[in-house]
């Protein structure tokens, strides 16, 4: 395959880690580009589930790079548990790639995350109080630290010391918390930063030297295109660009060398966290919502919280695909809606009597956005054992074209169970 960029269609938890793990073989290297230990991706090999937070899904595959590039934030103590749940379990983590230019999660930016969250009340963002948002806010302020400083005591410490002259205010005088000293920090932090000295190299020179020898790389996105910082629903989003061009910037990679854009989404959508929904169904009225939720077992890999559920959303489809540049489709979790009778996809909004076919772009409108649904008619089969496209019910296959003709792209690959191997796929 060409290098390729996958990315989250919809609100996240598409079952991204599932495509990557699927694809990976076709692949040389498997690339992080944004997020953090906010991403949940969940692998299920065997009788084994893995829940990867940093590491690559990639990582399964002894002979791929696996890279958290330059765009990533990285807890440390986090990858470390990873490398060693990996290492416990016989996978190697030899192939490992850190950025110098990944910036670091610190604990007081777990604590802001937290402590503003609360302060925002019932406005909430929902954030995974990982820290997350106020490590890009640092790196944005340009007084954050990045995994090389963690190289050098000298310029760790000189650097923390510049941070901690704006945090320490803000922890003690705004949120009244413990505030932190350079010894206490770097009494934690330089350990971590000796054992993944051997993982911290250049990126960017390093996936620029792989595409040169012919190699191709694909990029794993986290989160999904709805919680992008510029084009998701703000401010209920993540604090980075999870769309496909963040690949370019987050990996240091140029544009030229990516030739296919896979958008992965549900059969179905879900959302954790605050903010608008069009199809939301509640989970304690409406019997489709509740069936949603635990045929599809819809709870977070971070944090173990529900997910909320809905019917597919149709403009949403067709705003991912414009603004990623989708040539492909993954679309997953087909096999849930085998309990259904009849399934409903939102074809439109009625947004204050207009009718919107993608994502309005002001905040009230999509606030206010009322699905339009068609009604089509389920299967009611078992469809996990379906290998091939041909081997699904008319009906599943009729749902599956229902679904390209309003995202405008291909469905390439369609998922029919959590399992590897529970895969339609079309390329
Ligand atoms: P943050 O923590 O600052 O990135 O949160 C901001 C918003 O982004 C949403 N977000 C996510 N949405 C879905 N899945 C995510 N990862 C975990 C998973 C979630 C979990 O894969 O299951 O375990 O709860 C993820 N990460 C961030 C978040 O809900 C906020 O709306
Ligand atoms: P990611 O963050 O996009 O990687 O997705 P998550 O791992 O957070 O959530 C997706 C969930 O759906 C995981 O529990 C997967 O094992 C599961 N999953 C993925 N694809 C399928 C599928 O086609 N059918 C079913 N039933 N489950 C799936
Ligand atoms: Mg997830």
């Amino acid at each position: 395959m060409p290098s390729t960029v996958l990315v989250g269609g919809q609100w996240g938890d598409e079952g991204k880690g599932k495509i990557v793990d699927l694809i990976a073989g076709d692949f040389d290297g498997v690339v992080r580009y944004s997020g953090g230990n906010n991403a949940g991706h969940t692998i299920v090999v065997g009788d084994k589930k893995y829940g990867l937070h940093q590491i690559p899904s990639g990582i399964m595959y002894a002979d791929k790079k696996a890279v958290i590039a330059n765009g990533c934030v990285v807890n440390p103590k986090v990858v470390l548990e990873e490398i060693d749940m990996f290492e416990k379990d016989g996978v190697s983590t030899k192939n490992l790639c850190i950025s110098g230019n990944a910036h670091i999660i610190m604990p007081y930016h777990m604590d802001l995350d937290g402590a503003f969250e609360t302060l925002l009340g019932k406005n909430n963002i929902g954030t995974t109080r990982r820290g997350i948002g106020p490590c890009y806010q640092d790196k944005m302020a340009r007084i954050g630290l990045r995994m090389q400083d963690m190289l050098d005591e000298n310029i760790f410490r000189e650097k923390l010391e510049i941070a901690l002259a704006r945090v320490n205010p803000e922890l003690e005088l705004l949120y009244h918390l413990p505030t932190y000293t350079v010894d206490q920090i770097c009494k934690e932090y330089l350990p971590y930063a000796e054992r993944l000295r051997p993982y911290i190299c250049e990126t960017g020179l390093l996936l620029n030297d792989m595409i040169d020898e012919g190699k191709t790389l694909l990029f794993e996105g986290a989160q999904a295109t709805l919680l992008d910082i510029d084009h998701g629903t703000y401010p209920f989003v993540t604090s980075s660009n999870c769309t496909a061009g963040g690949a370019i910037t987050g990996s240091g990679v140029g544009m030229k060398n990516v030739d296919r854009v896979i958008g992965v989404m549900k059969a179905y959508i879900t959302r954790v966290g605050s903010g608008p929904m069009p199809t939301e169904l509640d989970y304690d009225t409406d019997e489709c919502g509740h069936k949603l939720t635990e045929l599809g077992y819809e709870y977070g890999v971070t944090t173990g919280r529900r997910r909320r559920c809905g019917w597919f959303d149709g403009p949403i489809a067709n705003f991912s695909s414009r603004v990623n540049g989708l040539t492909d489709l993954a679309l997953t979790k087909l096999d849930v809606l085998s309990a259904f009778d009849t399934i409903k996809v939102c074809v439109a909004y009625d947004c204050d009597g207009t009718r919107y076919t993608s994502v309005p772009e002001h905040q009230e409108l999509f606030a206010h956005a009322k699905p339009i649904y068609e009604e089509l008619p389920g299967w009611s089969c078992d469809i996990t054992g379906c290998r091939a496209f041909e081997d699904l019910p008319a009906e599943a296959r009729s749902y599956v074209e229902f679904v390209e003709d309003l995202a405008h792209t291909r469905v390439s690959i369609i998922g029919v169970g959590a399992e590897r191997e529970q895969i339609i796929n079309r390329f």
